[in-house]
């Protein structure tokens, strides 16, 4: 497999979820450079990902994936002993498609598109910081106080990835994580995990380069 990824950003949930399923071994991971949208050759990455936006698998099949949800989920599939998402058809799993809809649309893209997007006017930033982040992060934080992991009666799964990747962010975006103690207590714990800490390794490494 492929997966063509930017360092610390979104794509990091999917090389943790490949680093838990033991995938990340047969899997060929190719940078993007997001600002030019060029691979490390200097070709467009649009001719990849016609998006040009991280993360996409090329999967075993052969078939091109794109899209957070998807991706973590073809990849928690092709384990399903790694107890990365619950057996497609239960509930539990529309549970996990819950999160991993309102991590993406109410998370990752509300808050931190705005706030990391060059282009995005101040007036969308302050509203994204002041208006939009506290009540999500709020609601979240909540659904964290006395439970290990976002999904109950689970261990660590693909939505877990995703949120502590999206957590890492919170303070380039002028955030204070420590605002929401369980979130905090969260992204700590979390990122002691075997998979968790190696994946923002590899990431941290070529992210600082
Ligand atoms: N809808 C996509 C969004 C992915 C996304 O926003 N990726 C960011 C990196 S975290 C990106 O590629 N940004 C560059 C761009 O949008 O041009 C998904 O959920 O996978």
């Amino acid at each position: 497999m492929h997966l063509y990824f930017t360092p610390m950003s979104c794509s990091l949930a999917s090389r943790m979820a490949l680093c838990q399923a033991g995938l990340d071994h047969e899997t060929t991971f190719h940078q993007v450079i997001l600002a030019s949208k060029t691979l490390p050759d200097g070709s467009d990455y649009r001719t990849v990902s016609p998006k040009g936006q991280v993360p996409a698998l090329h999967t075993r099949e052969g078939q091109l994936l794109t899209e957070n949800a998807a991706v973590l989920q073809y990849i928690a599939d092709l384990a399903p002993d790694s107890g990365l998402a619950p057996a497609a058809g239960t509930f539990q799993r529309v549970k996990l498609q819950e999160w991993l809809s309102y991590i993406s649309s109410e998370l990752h893209k509300a808050i931190f598109y705005t706030l990391f997007n060059p282009g995005s006017p101040e007036e969308a930033r302050s509203y994204a910081r002041e208006t939009l982040a506290p009540p999500r992060l709020d609601w979240v934080n909540q659904q964290l106080s006395g439970r290990d992991f976002l999904l109950e009666d689970w261990g660590f799964s693909v939505a877990d990835a995703y949120l502590v990747t999206v957590l890492n962010w919170l303070q380039p975006a002028g955030l204070k994580l420590s605002d929401w103690p369980h979130l905090q207590a969260y992204h700590h714990r979390l990122n002691k995990l075997a998979a968790v800490a190696r994946a923002v390794q590899e990431d941290y490494k070529l992210w600082a380069a």
